[in-house]
């Protein structure tokens, strides 16, 4: 099971929605996951199903309830909201604790680089403490920038999500 958490509003549901191939112009529009929202994405040859399930930021205190056989997890932080990130972060190091999530995969998703200045990335990822945090805990943590609106780091996500391991045990979609 791959699992999708992050801040309420950090951009999780437009990025699943990119990474579906929905197209996303300007007139937009998302709402609130008020509890879960299942995604099937496909592999880039498109062979192969994947499905994510976003756990609403608003359902903070139950994502715990979603960890069982999770091993990747799609960690989305708003790039462009450094007043949400050490919030972000907290929330991150909590997950990276979790007993259940130890042999899991991370990919720290910076979304909305299309309304982050450079700099804004670089103090986002000094602002997590990111090196001391890799040094800390035992999981790998890929970090991506991406954007849901742009369509930014789509792919290197979709990369890491079809890696070797998780193709292996993908489902073939039906013909
Ligand atoms: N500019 C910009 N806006 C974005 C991006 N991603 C999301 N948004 C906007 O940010 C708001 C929240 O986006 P969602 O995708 O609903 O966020 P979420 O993390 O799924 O929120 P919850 O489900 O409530 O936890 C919406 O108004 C989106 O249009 C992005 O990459 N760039
Ligand atoms: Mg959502």
């Amino acid at each position: 099971m791959c699992i999708c958490l992050g801040p309420l509003k950090s951009g999780k549901t437009l990025l699943l929605r990119n990474l579906r191939g929905d197209l996303i112009d300007d007139a937009h529009y998302v709402v609130p996951t008020n509890g879960i929202n299942l995604v099937t994405v496909k592999s880039a040859d498109k062979h192969f199903d994947l499905v994510i399930r976003e756990v609403g930021g608003s359902m903070v205190p139950i994502w715990k309830h979603h960890f069982d056989r999770v091993y990747k997890v799609i960690y989305v932080i708003d790039a462009s909201n450094l007043c949400q990130i050490s919030a972000g972060g907290v929330l991150l190091y909590s997950l990276l604790l979790e007993p259940k999530l130890q042999q899991a995969r991370f990919a720290l998703i910076l979304t909305k680089m299309d309304q982050s200045y450079r700099q804004m990335r670089n103090e986002a990822l000094l602002m997590l403490h990111l090196q001391r945090l890799k040094k800390e805990v035992r999981q790998e943590i890929t970090v991506i920038e991406a954007s849901g609106l742009t369509g930014q780091g789509v792919n290197e996500l979709r990369e890491w999500l079809f890696d070797p391991i998780t193709l292996a045990n993908a489902s073939r979609p039906k013909l």
